[in-house]
């Protein structure tokens, strides 16, 4: 397969999931994350079953966000498929106790980090004349939940930065789009709570939630879409999801 696709937040949660399954595929892995441990892991583990080049970066930085995508070699360079999954949620507070900390990282990881990493992948898809890119955004993207305010602000940003993005992008042949899951049992939720693992686990608990091998097989049937075809909006959810806060919990 000759094809790279490069995928941020790829130590955990969704990105791990897509990276393992693109691999089986043979796809060809740029991936990226601050777990440089967990990186390497990836690298030794799916290096067995195509190419991988890992980059250590946080996508708050601008340039090192910049100089890590420059520094790609060879065919890395060429990529295919940008795949921006890198984000969380910090904090679940009303407005009038939110942590401005928290605001930061949401509104700079979710959002700024977003437009850098393409910023620095964008050029090269134009000159080639193709590309793809998929932002992950969520259902929080499509409607606010109570103590959400922030976290859906940065979601509902990447609704709107990928129809922007698309439109842009729209001479260039480059495909844009975006998969909005509901709740996917991942480390988010203990990202989210800080740590506090049995709130996390609460999240999901009585229903059957969405696991992460769910949106990378998602992922993997939109980049095998035919070229003339773009999913541009795809939203996802547990059957027992039927909006951001009703859930069919059995007893
Ligand atoms: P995880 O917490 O499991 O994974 C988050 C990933 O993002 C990690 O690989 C983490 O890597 C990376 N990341 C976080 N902050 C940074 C940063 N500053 N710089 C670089 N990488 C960063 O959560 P998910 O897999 O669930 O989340 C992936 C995406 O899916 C997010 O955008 C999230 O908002 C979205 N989403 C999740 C849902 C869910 O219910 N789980 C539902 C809807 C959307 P590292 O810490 O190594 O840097
Ligand atoms: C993650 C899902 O409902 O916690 O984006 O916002 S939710």
């Amino acid at each position: 397969m000759d094809k790279t696709v490069l995928i941020t937040g790829a130590t955990s949660g969704i990105g791990r999931a897509t990276a393992i399954l693109f691999a089986v595929k043979g796809y060809r892995l740029v991936l990226c994350g601050r777990r440089e441990e967990r990186l390497e892991a990836l690298r030794s583990e799916l290096g067995k079953k195509t190419e991988v080049h890992v980059l250590n970066f946080d996508v708050r930085d601008r340039e090192a966000a910049f100089s890590a995508i420059a520094s790609l070699p060879g065919p890395f360079s060429e990529i295919d498929v940008l795949i921006n999954n890198a984000g969380n949620a910090h904090g679940l507070d009303p407005i009038e106790s939110g942590d401005p900390d928290d605001w930061d990282a949401m509104i700079d990881i979710n959002v700024k980090g977003l437009l850098y990493v393409s910023k620095a992948v964008v050029p090269r898809m134009i000159e080639r004349r193709s590309g793809h890119i998929i932002n992950i955004g969520s259902t929080a993207g499509k409607e606010v939940y109570p103590k959400g305010n922030v976290y859906c602000a940065s979601k509902h940003a990447v609704d709107a930065l990928t129809t922007g993005m698309r439109i842009d992008l729209n001479p260039y042949g480059i495909k844009v789009g975006a998969v909005n899951p509901g709740a996917v049992k991942t480390e988010f939720s203990n990202v989210r709570f800080k740590g506090d693992d049995a709130r996390a686990d609460s999240v999901y608990e009585g229903f059957d939630p969405l696991v992460a091998e769910d949106i990378a097989e998602t992922l993997l049937f939109i980049v095998t879409r035919p070229a003339h075809v773009n999913i541009a909006d795809l939203v996802i959810t547990p059957t027992a999801q039927a909006s951001a806060t009703i859930f069919n919990r059995e007893g």
